[in-house]
């Protein structure tokens, strides 16, 4: 990684820019003077120049969406290569992608980020303010246009085929009984380390923000619930970025359940802009409810402050992944929103079809036999209609021995 310096408006900047392995020999804070040619102010551009130079830095970091034209005024004037904020977390991301949706995911952003980039380039070769630049020039740039579109049409088609697999897979979950539920939120939130504790399998968990871009999906000890683990979120997104992950997104959007995940360890402040920041992205496109979660309850200050301000979407489940407190409750939260019940069957003979039906959609919790056989089993209440019908169809009045308890 490169020797970099940074121009930041917000310290969070400065750890994602350390997060992909910079080296930061200088930051500078942008604050709100702006010369629209370049972006920064004339005297913030001086003192990067300066700073450049004496520190032989290799790349200079801006947190901004800068326009094509002011990144190349401004790689024009440092002579330096320049970064906005949506180029270096497409690098993290190139860093983090593991699965092979998730590379295809981030070669169709990087491409989708060069275009208008290209475009500058060849404006600025046909105004005749760069002749020859790159050689061959013009055309050579135009040929290489014409590649990245026709790459980018093979990715596309790649990434369909893949969330066409996901969505069956996603229904033959839901058909075999499973309650699917996703974990949302803000990058470093502890979304990996939850899934985790809930599952007991090894996850990818990292101090540093983006560890996790692809999904993975668990199951929650014996519990007929499947959880999937997802991509966190980050401020200034721009909106064609996060559609790039649209697929991943949206095993979020069908879910029965969200789990918005927040990191109890940030300020009160801090908290609600992520919060907020979060539910922007998932919009009104969630299907399913969302239950809010406060995690890392270890390190949280001013908790009660907290809390009330993620009342206003639902009442928190207050958790620690890591220290492992708080999950019994999650659990139980899960199957209360999914209105999972808790019955008694009580049946001088218990068919098969019914232990499969139970199965299925809930759990055998206990069975005795004394006169009677006796079955305790938990299932969602939506399915009890289906399970009377069912006891009466194999022997009529079967069904009155069905309480909840
Ligand atoms: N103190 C404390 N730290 C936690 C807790 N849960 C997670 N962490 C830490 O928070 C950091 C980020 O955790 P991850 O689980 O990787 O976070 P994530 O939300 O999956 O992050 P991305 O995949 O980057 O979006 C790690 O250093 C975890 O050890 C907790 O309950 N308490
Ligand atoms: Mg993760």
């Amino acid at each position: 990684m490169s020797k970099v310096i940074v121009a930041y408006r917000n310290k969070e900047f400065l750890e994602l820019v350390e997060s992909l392995g910079h080296e930061i020999l200088y930051s500078i804070f942008m604050g709100d003077n702006r010369n629209p040619k370049y972006y920064l102010s004339k005297g913030k551009m001086e003192e990067i120049r300066e700073k450049a130079d004496a520190l032989k830095a290799e790349r200079v970091i801006v947190d901004a969406i800068l326009k094509s034209s002011q990144w190349y005024n401004l790689e024009n004037s440092f002579n330096i290569p320049v970064d906005d904020k949506v180029r270096l977390i497409i690098d993290i991301f190139a860093d983090r992608a593991r699965s092979k949706e998730a590379m295809l995911q981030v070669e169709y952003a990087r491409l989708q980020y060069e275009i208008p980039h290209l475009r500058e380039l060849v404006h600025q070769l046909r105004s005749g303010e760069h002749p020859g630049w790159m050689g061959g020039g013009e055309y050579e740039i135009a040929d290489y246009y014409q590649m990245i579109r026709r790459k980018m049409a093979r990715i596309r088609r790649n990434i369909e085929k893949m969330r066409l697999q996901r969505e069956e897979r996603r229904k033959m979950r839901k058909k075999a009984g499973y309650i699917l539920v996703g974990i949302a939120g803000y990058t470093n939130s502890g979304k990996s380390t939850l899934l985790k504790a809930l599952s007991g399998k090894d996850v990818v968990i990292e101090e540093r923000m983006f560890s996790t871009l692809s999904t993975r999906t668990s199951k929650i000890g014996k519990e007929k619930i499947l959880i999937t683990d997802t991509v966190g979120f980050v401020e200034d997104m721009p909106p064609w970025l996060i559609k790039a992950f649209e697929p991943t997104l949206e095993e979020i959007y069908n879910a029965d359940i969200v789990l918005l995940c927040m990191d109890g360890s940030d300020s009160s402040e801090i908290l609600e802009r992520k919060m907020n920041l979060s539910l922007d992205i998932l919009g009104s496109r969630v299907k399913g409810k969302i239950i809010p979660v406060i995690n890392k309850l270890d390190m949280a200050e001013n908790l009660q402050e907290k809390i009330e301000i993620v009342r206003r979407i639902g009442e928190p489940v207050l958790i620690s992944a890591r220290e492992g407190y708080g999950l019994e409750e999650l659990v139980e939260r899960i199957k209360k929103e999914m209105n999972i019940k808790r019955y008694c069957l009580e049946i001088e003979h218990l068919d098969g079809e019914i232990i499969q039906f139970i199965e299925r959609f809930g759990r055998i919790k206990k069975i005795a036999s004394r006169e009677k056989i006796f079955v305790e089993f938990e299932m969602p209440a939506d399915k009890l209609d289906a399970l009377h019908h069912l006891l009466d169809l194999i022997s009529t009045g079967n069904s009155e021995g069905l309480k909840e308890i």
